[in-house]
């Protein structure tokens, strides 16, 4: 097991280059305002923040598909900037924990934790699987697309050769799924990954799922855990601030009794939250949004232990 971390590294990603919709790039900025960072202080956490960061000094002056994919010097080149940020905070010892923008940045977050811990299981709790291949993909989004480049299997994409597959199928976990293209389904099952959908939720229950999705990707209850939480993985009636909103999602509870049970592992060393868009939806339905995330990570980090 890991020692319990004392400190964590906070890095704002306002990044919204791997989806179409302005406005998840908002989503740090709104996170902090709202207090996050004195929350963990008082859950006695020492948290290192470097500041907000403005990523579009990287954005390429030309930016053309490749193939299918959009924006993708653009990601690759923020992407790649978060890796090593995560993997600075991991290896001076403490928790990285990654405030988005869009999905695909968990293409560096990812990255830097498997460069210190290439062992590590990651935990993916989303509306979608954001597996698809550049082959697979509709709309060209990459943030519908970082889960299949972390495990390989996207091809070779010159753009975005920096990123080394760093996960292997076993490794990987999947819980609040409900909106899964034909093609990932394909990609699911050819690869033998678990994923636990809201179906499976609805009919083991959630506390059941987190056990069995804890148990897959560490059978001895001692890799490093990442976990990615998507906030559109949420009911919308909870979380409806976000770009792609799927009715049928995870109750306020199930959300965090899941990174309840993930802090309660001892194995935590990052944490993803993803795609809370503060410009969509009226201002109550961003305030829940964003009271949501904070609560959502402070849970992981430890707020409900008695
Ligand atoms: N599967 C679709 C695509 O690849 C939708 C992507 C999902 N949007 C997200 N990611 N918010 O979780 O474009
Ligand atoms: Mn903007
Ligand atoms: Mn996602
Ligand atoms: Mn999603």
């Amino acid at each position: 097991k890991f020692l319990p971390r004392q400190s964590v590294g906070v890095i704002p990603v306002p990044f919204s280059g791997g989806q179409k919709r302005e406005g998840v790039d908002h989503g740090p900025v709104k996170i902090i305002e709202f207090g996050l960072l004195d929350q963990l202080k008082e859950l006695s956490w020492t948290v290192h923040f470097d500041g907000h960061r403005d990523y579009t000094q990287l954005r390429p002056a030309s930016d053309p598909p490749v193939g299918r994919l959009l924006n993708t010097r653009y990601v690759s080149a923020v992407t790649e900037s978060v890796a090593d940020s995560v993997q600075a905070h991991l290896e001076k010892g403490s928790l990285a924990l990654t405030l988005g923008g869009d999905h695909s940045v968990a293409l560096g977050t990812f990255s830097g934790t498997a460069r210190v811990y290439p062992d590590a299981a990651l935990i993916w709790v989303d509306a979608h699987a954001d597996i698809n291949t550049p082959e697979s993909t509709d709309s060209g989004n990459i943030h519908g697309c970082p889960v299949s480049f972390l495990l390989g299997i996207a091809g070779h994409v010159q753009e975005l050769s920096w990123v080394k597959p760093c996960l292997t199928p076993d490794r990987l976990v999947y819980i609040g799924l409900r909106d899964v293209d034909a093609g990932e389904k394909k990609i699911l099952k050819q690869h033998g990954i678990m994923a636990f959908s809201m179906h499976e939720v609805d009919k083991f229950g959630i506390a059941k799922v987190v056990q069995m999705a804890i148990d897959h990707v560490s059978p001895n209850g001692s890799r490093p855990i990442h976990l990615s939480f998507d906030v559109d993985a949420m009911d919308p009636s909870v979380a409806p601030s976000t770009g792609t909103p799927v009715r049928g999602g995870l109750t306020f509870r199930e959300g965090h009794y899941i990174c309840e049970a993930v802090h309660e592992t001892g194995c935590l060393v990052a944490m993803d939250l993803m795609e809370v868009n503060p410009t969509l939806e009226d201002d109550e339905s961003v305030f829940q949004t964003v009271t949501i995330g904070c609560s959502l990570v402070r849970c992981a980090l430890g707020e409900t232990l008695l």
